[in-house]
């Protein structure tokens, strides 16, 4: 694929439209560099705030070995949030919304306050557990490197727990992913870069090379610390140890 405007511009119509009419398309033509696909999801971005979504955070994706190794990738990515994908703790999700949903247990950190150039860590106030839904845009769940970047790294949606101040070291701590209140996936937040901590400097790094703001109030997730597993039509929940839990019913 050529990398001209007309090609972006095209290709973040195809993801887009698939995101709206929920039905899978192709992967895009090979050949795409990672700056190729950031500049598609750019503009992904663009389309969403033109039917006016706002933004309100970012995510990493593939910080743990656990997800890379289920979706073949081995370089951390960085996706957008916009409010249209904000869940309300424990309330319902329409499924019909995604094409083939999944759900990843995660942690999420505020932004406390504008970053700006001169800043050399990112700085932020509070911490949740979260539950992020993801929905990859491509058929069979299957894409490259590029392939997951233009489509915002499957960003589909998000549920925040109870904020709480920063402060106990978030290293170590047990993940539960639950369904119905059985477990289908465990580990540690240490599978998210050997600390979630180390998340924020990931994505201070992207984000300035990328140009993408990184403002007070809005949500960076770290990443998912287990294998994600499909969503059914169940009750849905993630626990932390020591910051608790959230969830949300599928219908
Ligand atoms: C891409 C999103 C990865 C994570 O937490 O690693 C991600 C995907 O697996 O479709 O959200
Ligand atoms: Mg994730």
């Amino acid at each position: 694929m050529s990398t001209d405007t007309s090609a972006r511009t095209e290709a973040a119509e195809r993801l887009d439209t698939a995101q709206h009419t929920v039905s899978a398309v192709a992967q895009l033509p090979g050949g795409l560099t990672p700056a190729d696909a950031y500049a598609i999801q750019d503009a992904v971005i663009a389309r969403r705030l033109g039917r006016g979504e706002r933004l309100v955070g970012l995510k990493l994706g593939f910080t743990s070995k656990a997800k890379m190794a289920q979706m073949g990738v081995d370089e951390v990515i960085v996706g957008r949030l916009t409010d249209a994908m904000r869940v309300p703790d424990g309330g319902q999700v329409s499924l019909a919304r995604f094409i083939h949903p999944r759900v990843e247990p995660e942690v999420a950190y505020r932004i406390a306050r504008d970053v700006t150039p001169d800043d050399d860590e990112l700085p932020v106030d509070a911490v949740a557990p979260a539950l992020e839904i993801i929905d990859s845009r491509y058929r069979d769940f299957r894409f490259s490197l590029p392939d997951v970047i233009a489509d915002n790294a499957s960003s589909a949606g998000f549920v925040i727990g109870s904020w709480q101040p920063l402060g106990a070291d978030l290293g170590g701590r047990a993940v539960r992913l639950t369904v119905d209140g059985t477990d289908v996936e465990t580990g540690s937040t240490d599978a998210i870069l050997g600390h979630p901590d180390r998340a924020l400097p990931e994505l201070l790094r992207i984000a300035r090379r990328q140009g993408m703001p990184l403002l007070a109030g809005h949500v960076v997730l770290a990443g998912g610390a287990t294998a994600a597993a499909p969503f059914p039509p169940a009750r849905v929940e993630v626990q932390v140890a020591g910051l608790g839990g959230v969830s949300a019913l599928g219908v």
